[in-house]
């Protein structure tokens, strides 16, 4: 009791700050909570999202204090302000990129030029109230005599260490609903949700720091290592009757969600599961030992496979972490060669960082959620479903100029792998795992809007004039459901070795005109970008790189996972141990070895690219 006069002077005596505080946390909270756009659902998220601010906001004024401590008054105002700025900026560039500022854009003027342009059209008259709390901070201080109240050492290491412990409190509450929110960034919309936007450009700002003091450290020594070892790679020795094939046609790049490869050429209750694909690969080129190499960053992983001929990185997505560096992407190669790079995708744009890694890659225009028609009724799960999707994109393909790369990312096939009772077109099946029940159902789903897609393609006359290639681009079901899986394959149990070889998604290689035929040659997306290249008839596969043309009359059989894992001809090596294929015995290590290094360097080699951002030496060297 004896301390309530005490607490009394102290709160009056800090009642400015203590008003500030509140003000600014409340209009960071209005803020984020109705001018983005931001998915809360439930209390939690609720709880979560009017919280998030505090940590920063003590932060900002713990710091400020420390350096004007004898004009207190005046660094409170000035985080006030500054606040304010980054409210505005971030409100104005949000409803023109539907996106958050992050440093990395507001120190590269071409994004903030282009928001200059239209800044009148933008601005609302509501949007000035985030500086309301300055205006009346402001006044109170005007109007008392004085500009400072004593904030010892002591008040300042207190507000730092309350706003550390409020982070970490915020932190322990995402991870129950988002774990490793912050090491797997996927998505900024969920990472500034649950962190909020101030803390969000700080955790980016020491990150990208992280990232770039790696890349500065790196010289064009680095760049001669790599390039020595590429270089001794054997060239391809390219099939002449494949070489040039599909010049000059329209290339339909699709990616399909979570597509394994043990779902083809399969039936439940005497039904195909996959009945499309199934008669598309009877006139295709059809891989049936060919590896998704992705990592943390799933599909994104898939797509830079693909696009760079690189490995994604071993932690972490590379969409995210490197989406500043140079690379000699397949869209870029292929824009000289007259082709126009798209891609189309019904989800948000910053998932992945999507909106900002394809201007680096090079794609010329990206068709995203908010170019769709989504509504409830033609969504499930993680949103717009596969056959509206593909029946939306085709009038936006019929507006491209032609030849166009049109990458499709499909979408229904995702886990949890929903589906509405309409779209059901298999019988569940009967494991005891529902996702593996649910997963047959989604895949059958999608191979019935690939269905519906090409139909729609041929009555358009796009069909002749293409080549389309159809790829799983990761596994959908995890090791968690092995049981089921081992019933499924009729198998006792599943071991390790099994466990790579269900790492398989199907490559189909579709060109109207050519039979094709089955392809068993063990290889993975690194291979693609030479393989479209060279069929579409460029024979220079341009940037460093790890794969080889499908097609090559010396393709080694080589497919080397993310995980440090690697298939050949007749090995599989895998958690130190080396298998024998086909029964998956385990032999001496001696057989895989020579492999082995092969696979290091693979691995070693390409983060180094990515790490030390090596390609600018050599675009420089080019120049
Ligand atoms: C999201 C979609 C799915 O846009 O690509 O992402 P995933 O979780 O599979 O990487
Ligand atoms: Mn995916």
């Amino acid at each position: 009791m004896k301390y309530l006069p005490d607490l009394k002077r102290h709160a009056l005596k800090h009642a400015l700050l203590y008003l500030a505080v509140l003000m600014i946390w409340l209009k960071t909270y209005l803020t984020h909570r109705f001018h983005f756009d931001l998915p809360v659902s439930g209390w939690y998220q609720e709880l979560i999202l009017f919280i998030n601010p505090v940590s920063s906001i003590l932060v900002m004024l713990g710091l400020s204090l420390a350096f004007v401590r004898n004009r207190s008054y005046i660094a409170i105002l000035i985080v006030s302000m500054m606040s304010g700025f980054l409210l505005f900026v971030n409100m104005l560039y949000y409803r023109f990129f539907n996106d958050f500022i992050t440093l990395t854009v507001l120190l590269r003027s071409t994004q903030l030029s282009q928001l200059r342009g239209s800044i009148l059209d933008l601005l609302r008259p509501s949007d000035f109230l985030v500086f309301v709390d300055s205006m009346i901070l402001f006044i109170l201080i005007y109007r008392s005599n004085r500009r400072s109240v004593g904030v010892s050492r002591t008040h300042i290491i207190c507000m730092i260490t309350c706003a550390v412990i409020l982070f970490s409190l915020n932190l322990k509450m995402v991870d129950k609903i988002r774990p490793d929110l912050l090491t797997r960034t996927f998505d900024r919309q969920i990472v500034v949700k649950n962190i909020g936007a101030f803390n969000y450009l700080v955790c980016d700002t020491l990150i990208t720091a992280r990232i770039k003091a790696k890349i500065v450290s790196a010289g064009s020594k680095d760049l001669e290592i790599v390039k020595t070892y590429v270089e001794s790679a054997p060239k391809d020795v390219l099939d002449p009757k494949m070489y040039g094939l599909a010049k000059g046609r329209n290339v339909f790049l699709i990616s399909m969600e979570s597509v394994q490869s043990f779902v083809l050429e399969k039936k439940i209750f005497d039904q195909e599961i996959t009945p499309f694909l199934n008669d598309l690969i009877k006139n295709s080129f059809y891989f049936d030992q060919f590896y998704h190499q992705t990592g943390h960053g799933k599909t994104s992983d898939a797509e830079f496979i693909i696009d760079t001929m690189l490995y994604p990185l071993p932690s972490g997505a590379v969409f995210f972490t490197h989406s500043q560096n140079s690379y000699y992407s397949l869209p870029k190669q292929l824009k000289k060669n007259g082709y126009y790079p798209v891609v189309l995708h019904g989800n948000n744009k910053t998932f992945w960082n999507r909106d900002q890694m394809y201007k680096t890659i090079g794609y010329e225009r990206f068709f995203s959620a908010e170019d769709y028609n989504i509504t409830e009724k033609n969504s499930v799960g993680w949103g717009l479903k596969d056959i509206p999707f593909f029946e939306q994109s085709m009038d936006k393909l019929l507006t491209l100029p032609q030849p166009f790369y049109a990458k499709l990312i499909t979408l229904t096939n995702h886990h949890p792998f929903e589906l509405n009772p309409e779209d059901r077109l298999i019988p569940q099946y009967n494991s005891k795992s529902k996702t593996l029940n649910h997963y047959i159902e989604t895949v059958r789903y999608t191979d019935e809007a690939l269905k519906h897609f090409f139909k729609r393609i041929k009555a358009a006359g796009l069909y002749d004039n293409s080549v389309f290639i159809l790829y799983g681009d990761h596994y959908g079901i995890s090791k968690k459901h092995r049981k089921a899986m081992a019933e499924f394959l009729g198998k006792e149990k599943l071991t390790a070795f099994d466990h790579v070889q269900l790492q398989q998604v199907p490559l189909v290689i579709h060109i109207p005109g050519v039979k094709g035929r089955k392809m068993s040659v063990v290889s993975g997306q690194i291979d693609l970008k030479p393989t479209i290249l060279h069929l579409l008839g460029s024979d220079s596969v341009q940037g460093l790189g790890f794969g080889n043309d499908l097609f090559a009359l010396n393709k080694p059989q080589f497919a080397v996972l993310r995980d440090g894992s690697f298939v050949t001809e007749h090995y599989i090596y895998t958690g130190n141990k080396c298998y024998r294929k086909p029964s998956g015995e385990k032999t001496d290590p001696v057989f895989c070895e020579p492999f082995r290094k092969k696979q290091q360097n693979h691995l070693r080699y390409s983060d180094k690219i990515i790490y030390g951002d090596l390609n600018r030496f050599l675009m420089h060297e080019k120049s």
